[in-house]
Formats: C-alpha cells, structure tokens, sequence
C-alpha cells in the first residue's frame, strides 16, 4: 500500500506569547494546526507515505497551510474553496502552559466538505494501507460528517485499515449528539483510540477515573465488547493500554516536563500507526506511540516536535524531572 491517508480540517493556528489577557493585545506567532494534518506529518516525517484530503479557503491562510503541508513531504488534495474561508483556532496561555483553545471556523471551507470530495480520491483511499479519520471532522457539519462515512465505506471495501480516534470536543457540538455519531465510526473502525473520558462518552456510561492499568483494562474490555475490533485506550501520564484479539497489553510511559500537550494524541497516534505499519507488535506500537506523544509535550507547538526518523534514538532519554 501507499501508507496513510486522512481526511478533515487544518486550520490557521495562532499562538500568543504567555501574556494575561489577550483582550490587552498580543504579537501572536501564525503557524497551522489540525488533529488529521498533525497526524499526517508524524507519518511523513518518519518517512512513511502521507496523504491529506480536505478543502481550504481560497486566502492566505490556505495557501500556509498547503505550502506549509507539502514541506513536510504530505501529499496535499484539498480544494481551494473560493466561496468560504480557511478556519482559525487561537490558543490562550498563562504561566507558559496552553489553557485554552478557541475556534473560529464555523462555515469554514472545510465545513463544505462533501462526499464527491471524497469520492475523487477514492483510488488513494483504496490503494492505501490505512485511513485515519477523527471525530472531530462529524463535528463540522452534515457534508463533512458523510464525507467521513464515505471514505470509511471506502476504505472497509477495499481492505484500507480503518484507524479512528474518538477526538471529542465538546467546543463543537453536545455529548447526546456526538455520542451516536462517534459510537458509529467505532463499531466500522478496525482501531479505535480513545481517552478515559471518551471511552465513557461511547459506551453512554459516566466518567470515571482510571488509576491503574486494570481499571484501563476493564473499560478498554468493555469499549471491545460494545464496538469490537481493536482498542487503545489512552491514559496520559500512565501510558496506554492495547486490547486486540482478547490479549491486553500494557505500555508505561517515562515521566516527561510538559510544555505543550496539545497535538499529543496525534502525535501518538501517529507513533502507533508508524509501528503498525512496520507491523510491530503492538507492546512496540504502545512504545513509538507513548514516546512520540511525549515529544510533542515537551515542545511548543501542536507538530513541531514530532520527530523525524533520525530523531528517534535520542528520544526519551534525557532522564527528565517527573512533572505531568
Ligand atoms: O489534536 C490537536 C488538535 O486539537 C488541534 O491541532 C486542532 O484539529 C484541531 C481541533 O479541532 O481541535
């Protein structure tokens, strides 16, 4: 196969220095941000075959984000919508650390993303190894939630593995709407990821916490009985825990300074799939996965720190001080 493709929206990422108030003014930093794009560059720059299919608005911040894309060595397909605009998401901080994400995209190109999207490229999705989509992308709006549908149709008709991870974000659309949408795409994914909080969201159970990698194990068999297939189930600072085939495996992470969690789960998705697609056992897909995550954390930015291949022995080894 020709690696990975994914589908949905990057937007227009704007970053303000640690500052109290943005209502006072900031010099923000423009960079670019999207959990399908995060992914896609922690594939290409572990230097596995990466494709991204979305639209973006014909401005300046489409032109970034393509440009900024094709960089990284991802195959870009993604119209340039002349009648919407590119999306945009700022991020607060105080005391150095991301607080809070705000969204500004809704009618954004992306919100446009229809099922003939697609189908053009259903040849990509088909000759691929795996397809990654989020639940982010069903937030957007009815086209791009069947553009979703129709790409993981695709894919399960031509053997393309379906990856799938949860991405709930409760800026974008209620628990009691997303629950059967989400709840869907796990029982048509062949890998579903998801955290704690999101495993309750899908089974229509309450939060609860997990402290322990038997606590993880239980939910994660529960989320296995309800959707079937294969689960990871995230649980941050404890590692992550796999379940496929009935065998659980149990992946610790090492203690790591965060800077900057935003993009970690795609960063550890992107870690996970890479092993997967050398076909790693999935205790060494736990590992690249948590190793990964735990790059991006420790730099700004929601990619820049994934690592390239030849990055990757001198990650998690500077025997850093415990703080999560
Ligand atoms: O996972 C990181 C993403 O949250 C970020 O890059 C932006 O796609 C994004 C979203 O919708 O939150």
């Amino acid at each position: 196969g020709t690696g990975v493709v994914t589908l949905g929206e990057t937007m227009a990422l704007l970053t303000p220095p640690p500052a109290p108030r943005l209502r006072d003014g900031a010099a923000m930093t423009l960079g670019i941000g999207g959990a399908e794009s995060n992914v896609a560059i922690a594939l290409a720059r572990l230097g596995f075959g990466s494709t991204w299919i979305s639209r973006v608005g014909d401005d300046d911040f489409g032109t970034l984000i393509t440009r900024e894309l094709r960089a990284e060595g991802v195959t870009v397909l993604a119209e340039r919508d002349p009648a919407a605009f590119t999306g945009m998401m700022v991020k607060e901080a105080r005391g150095g650390r991301t607080l809070r994400v705000r969204y500004y995209r809704k009618g954004s190109a992306v919100s446009r993303l229809s099922v003939s999207d697609v189908e053009r490229y259903a040849g990509v999705i088909a000759a691929a190894d795996v397809l990654h989509v989020t639940g982010i992308t069903p937030a957007l709006g009815p086209a791009p939630a069947q553009s979703v549908l129709a790409a993981v149709d695709i894919a399960r008709e031509h053997g393309t593995f379906v990856s799938f991870d949860v991405n709930f974000r409760s800026a974008l659309w209620a628990r009691e709407q997303a629950q059967p949408v989400l709840a869907d795409l796990a029982r048509r994914a062949d890998l579903t990821f998801a955290g704690p909080e999101e495993a309750a969201l899908l089974l229509g159970a309450d939060p609860f916490a997990v402290h322990t990698f038997e606590d993880g194990e239980k939910l994660a068999r529960e989320l296995a009985a309800a959707f079937g297939a294969g689960i990871v189930l995230k649980l941050g600072a404890l590692g992550a825990i796999t379940l496929q085939d009935e065998d659980a495996h149990h992946g610790p992470t090492t203690p790591i300074v965060v800077t900057d969690p935003v993009g970690a789960g795609d960063a550890f998705v992107g870690g996970y799939l890479a092993a997967l697609l050398e076909q790693r056992p999935p205790l060494e897909c736990l590992s690249l996965a948590n190793r990964i995550g735990g790059a991006v954390c420790q730099a700004p930015g929601d990619w820049e720190g994934l690592p390239t291949r030849a990055e990757l022995p001198a990650l998690g080894v500077t025997g850093a001080e415990v703080e999560r």
